[in-house]
């Protein structure tokens, strides 16, 4: 692992890609246990967890956010040494994690405008990486994620009078670049990095595992994020990205997080050898 090349090219683009990240084992774990939370009673229109979308007038699952609280699999994702090596290279001191979501992008999903990912974390550091890892193939067709190289250093004024990000600030020469992942590889970007995705135009679900993490000295807010991301929801929703519903009007007084948010707990690390047989 090349991290000083990382380094560079995290400086001067504000992302990095790293081919085979996870394992195909541990991608299978992910992708399975993807199907499990869904069959879990968790999704619900009232469950802050589980953002909704709507596609042909119907709710439907686009994102589970938090997710590595309730999930083992997810749990040790967050920690997994090779990510915990580059990011500590980044910031030159331990990462902590931030914010943890598992985004579905289903058949016909309309994808996500553009935008960065702090303006909508403001009243947090602003220094921090997100590491997006795909879980399945992601493609054009499937609505990659496409980033505009450098943008991480455009200082954008974020928000619109209407608390929308403030699209009409990015420059109209900007080249958007897909970046095209096999399952396993992961986007590491800025927080600060314009991106954005399109629909979903294939048969399968676009699945990925986006990770963000604080440098530790700016000490640990997810906890605290979770807690004010309730009351944004409940006062405002999501804003105007295409598609998203959130909440439904009836439901915000008693939207909450169920199961309630808790810490991310490193798994304990099992003995995964086989047994051994004596013959
Ligand atoms: O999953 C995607 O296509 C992009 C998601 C994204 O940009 C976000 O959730 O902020």
């Amino acid at each position: 692992m090349n991290i000083d090349a990382y380094k560079q090219a995290y400086e001067r683009d504000g992302c990095f890609v790293v081919k085979s990240l996870f394992l195909p084992t541990e991608i299978q774990s992910m992708t399975e246990e993807s199907m499990a939370l869904v069959q879990s009673g968790l999704v619900a229109r009232d469950n802050l967890r589980t953002e909704m979308w709507e596609r042909d007038g119907q709710a439907v699952l686009s994102k589970f956010d938090p997710v590595a609280d309730i999930s083992e699999t997810y749990a040790k994702a967050v920690y997994q040494d090779d990510t915990s090596s580059i990011l500590s290279a980044l910031f030159d001191e331990p990462a902590i994690l931030f914010k943890d979501k598992l985004v579905y992008k289903i058949p016909g999903h309309k994808g996500f405008g553009p935008h960065h990912d702090h303006a909508y974390h403001m009243d947090y550091p602003e220094d921090m990486v997100a590491v997006a890892i795909a879980l399945d193939p992601m493609r054009k067709e499937n609505g990659c994620i496409e980033v505009v190289l450098g943008s991480h250093k455009f200082n954008l004024p974020v928000v619109n009078e209407n608390g929308d990000f403030a699209t009409e600030e990015i420059p109209e020469d900007a080249i958007w670049t897909p970046i095209e992942l096999e399952a396993g590889d992961a986007l590491f970007f800025s927080n600060l990095m314009l991106h954005r995705s399109a629909p979903n135009q294939t048969e399968d679900m676009r699945r990925a595992l986006f990770l963000t993490y604080n440098r530790s000295s700016d000490g640990e807010h997810r906890m605290s994020y979770y807690n004010d991301h309730k009351n944004n929801v409940a006062r405002n929703g999501y804003g105007e990205s295409e598609g998203n519903f959130a909440v439904p009007e009836d439901l915000k007084n008693s939207a909450k997080f169920f199961p309630p948010v808790t810490r991310v707990v490193k798994p304990e690390s099992k003995n995964e050898l086989s047994p051994v047989i004596s013959l």
